[in-house]
């Protein structure tokens, strides 16, 4: 099955063939959300059980990002639609000292495909710059991702920082250590699970401003 070729491509981190086969199931009809759920996150959860075993190293984790994230890009128009007016301003990054960037781009491209206008600041984002990209554009959330259970302080800093102003803005949180608990603990506004439910968290969050 294609879907399956795609997550092999991934594990064998053969970017170009990635690149290829998510065009060419595009090309196919096949749903968006099933290359994305199916072959390219599921992918990645394979090489994270495969590093956890000691089966796989860092780079060829790296490898497969990039496999992924070339066949993310490729989906990137397709998880996009313009509207006029953007449902809010989002600025978004992963914390400070974390150097996960897949799952942050995927909510940001969400996001963006649900009317949002999206800053994303990248990787490794101290506290002062989500700060200052907040103010700068007016955010009405911040969105932040930690996916090392070592950067979760980073996160509780970042949103400690943000409460220092007083109408600031909303700030939903993410990625695999973090939950719904721990949202509430540090002092954020949401927690969301995956990307579809960052897109319903943030739209409740501008609803309710
Ligand atoms: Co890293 N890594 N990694 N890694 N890596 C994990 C996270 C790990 C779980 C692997 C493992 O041990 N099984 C583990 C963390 C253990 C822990 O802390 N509990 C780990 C480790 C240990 C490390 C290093 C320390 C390894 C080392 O150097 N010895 C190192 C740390 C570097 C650093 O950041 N300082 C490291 C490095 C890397 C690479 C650079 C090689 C590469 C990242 C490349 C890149 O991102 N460009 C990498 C990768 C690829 C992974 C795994 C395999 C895959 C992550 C991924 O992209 N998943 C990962 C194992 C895993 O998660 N299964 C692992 C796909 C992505 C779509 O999912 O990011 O979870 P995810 O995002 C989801 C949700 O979490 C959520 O929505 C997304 C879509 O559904 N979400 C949000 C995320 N952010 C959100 C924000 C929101 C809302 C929802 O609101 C704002």
């Amino acid at each position: 099955m294609a879907l399956d070729d795609i997550y092999d491509s991934i594990l064998g981190f053969d970017a170009e063939r990635t690149a290829e086969l998510v065009r060419a199931e595009l090309a196919a009809g096949t749903e968006v959300r099933a290359i994305l759920d199916e072959a390219l996150i599921a992918a990645m959860d394979e090489v994270g059980v495969q590093f956890s075993e000691g089966v796989l190293f860092v780079p060829e984790m790296l490898m497969a990002a990039m496999a992924m994230k070339g066949g993310l890009e490729i989906l990137r128009p397709h998880l996009s639609a313009s509207e006029a007016k953007p449902a809010g301003v989002v600025v978004i990054g992963t914390v400070k000292g974390d150097m996960h960037d897949i799952g942050k781009s995927l909510v940001g491209m969400m996001l963006e495909g649900s009317g949002f206008q999206v800053i994303d600041l990248g990787i490794d984002v101290p506290a002062e710059r989500f700060l200052a990209a907040a103010e700068a554009h007016q955010a009405d959330i911040v969105g932040l991702s930690a996916l090392l259970t070592t950067t979760m302080p980073a996160m509780q800093a970042t949103v400690t920082r943000l409460r220092e102003r007083n109408a600031g803005p909303r700030i939903i949180v993410g990625g695999a250590p973090v939950n719904q608990d721990f949202a509430e603990r540090i002092g954020a506004d949401g927690y969301g699970e995956d990307a579809p439910g960052a897109v319903a968290l943030a739209r409740r969050l501008v609803a309710d401003r």
